[in-house]
């Protein structure tokens, strides 16, 4: 039988089985089978039909995209927040290929790329979907832009990049698997599992070729969750939702918007200019990014351009990210701002710094 083929039976015989206790890890191993077959399909078809990737500088401190289904004002935005002329008009399907921007924020510099609109299907290839979205699988920040009279639109984005590997505001499942020779699968858990048995967990983990290791969980993790892992190629994208045209209603109309986006969004008028501070601000706040602040040991700190690192960062991110090579000889830090006690405190490279504090990296 060939994989589609194979694909197709597996998925209709997850369709008939019912799900309760009993079936649960005759379904999980199912999922587990059907999730690599169709790896294995998208392996051997990739190249074809998805066309070329878009070819994409990576410029700035960070990457936003732009995802969203035609004429929804993508273009409009990305005028609207940067420097960019991308082309606009009333018909679908008007931008053709990546328009890159710069959006100028905080003393960072986020670039903002306006992508094609994507149709339901673009996951598995129509109007060249694939390509639009994997532009997002290595973006720091996806925005997901509404028209304000299709809010449901919404499950579509969610849809189709999920099917692309893309899990949008999730973590990385807290899951460690390691292949050994012999001994079998051992599974350790550090939390209690209400979702997934221990043979379920091992049959997933055979599923994918792997009959000796050990298995460590410490979430109570789905079967999908662990397929994720298993597969390894999953990226884990933040998302902010943007309702767009709000011009065109009133206070009530976005009432019952919000009862279908179901979760917190941005609304902005891009043709009017209404609200774009805002999302701009919500996009700093959803980078999660800090600024720091150098000082050389005998002059006075750079407010003008900070460093710009994810919120966590250590000093020694910070000294890898002023360059590769000066994090060799670095030594210590005096760093004055909220994350010590006192102004100028000794740290160690392994000191986390927050926001706003002035560092000095000694040598
Ligand atoms: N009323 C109103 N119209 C808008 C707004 N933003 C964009 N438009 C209009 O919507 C239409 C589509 O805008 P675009 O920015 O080209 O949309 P797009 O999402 O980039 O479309 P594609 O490139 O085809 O995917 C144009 O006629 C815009 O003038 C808005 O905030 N309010
Ligand atoms: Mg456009």
């Amino acid at each position: 039988m060939v994989l589609p083929e194979k694909i197709k039976q597996i998925a209709e015989e997850m369709k008939m089985a019912k799900i309760n206790k009993k079936t649960e890890h005759h379904i999980g191993l199912l999922k587990a089978k059907l999730a690599k077959l169709r790896e294995e399909l998208e392996a051997s078809t990739s190249g074809k039909g998805g066309g070329q990737a878009f070819e994409i500088r990576k410029g700035g401190d960070a990457t936003v995209v732009l995802i969203g289904l035609p004429s929804v004002g993508k273009s409009t935005i990305l005028n609207r927040l940067t420097n960019a002329k991308s082309k606009v008009a009333a018909y679908a399907f008007t931008t053709l290929t990546v328009v890159p921007g710069i959006l100028r924020l905080n003393g960072a510099d986020i670039q903002i790329l306006d992508l094609p609109g994507i149709i339901s299907g673009a996951a598995s290839g129509r109007g060249r979907g694939r390509r639009v979205l994997s532009v997002a699988r290595n973006a720091d920040l996806v925005l997901l832009i509404l028209d304000v009279f299709q809010p449901g639109q919404i499950q579509l984005l969610r849809r189709e990049l999920h099917e692309m590997g893309i899990r949008i505001d999730q973590k990385p499942p807290d899951v460690v698997i390691t292949k050994s020779n012999r001994g079998g699968l051992a599974l350790t858990t550090s939390v209690k599992l209400t979702k997934l048995t221990p043979a379920t967990i091992k049959g997933i983990v055979e599923a994918y070729g792997i009959s000796n290791g050990a298995i460590i969980v410490r979430e109570d993790i789905t079967d999908e969750q662990l397929i994720d892992v298993l597969t390894g190629n999953r990226r884990y994208v933040p998302s902010l939702v943007v309702l767009n045209k709000v011009d065109l209603v009133n206070q009530q109309y976005l009432a019952v918007a919000k009862r279908t986006i179901g979760t917190d969004f941005v609304p902005v008028s891009a043709e009017k200019g209404l609200n774009l501070d805002l999302l701009a601000e919500r996009i700093w706040e959803t980078l999660d990014f800090i600024r720091i602040y150098l000082k050389r040991p005998d002059g006075d700190a750079d407010f003008e351009k900070p460093l710009i690192l994810p919120a966590g960062s250590t000093l020694r991110d910070v000294c890898k990210k002023i360059s590769p090579r000066y994090v060799e000889g670095a030594k210590y830090a005096f760093v004055s701002g909220a994350s010590v006690k006192f102004e100028g405190q000794r740290v160690s490279l392994d000191h986390r710094p927050v926001d706003k504090d002035v560092v000095t990296i000694m040598r």
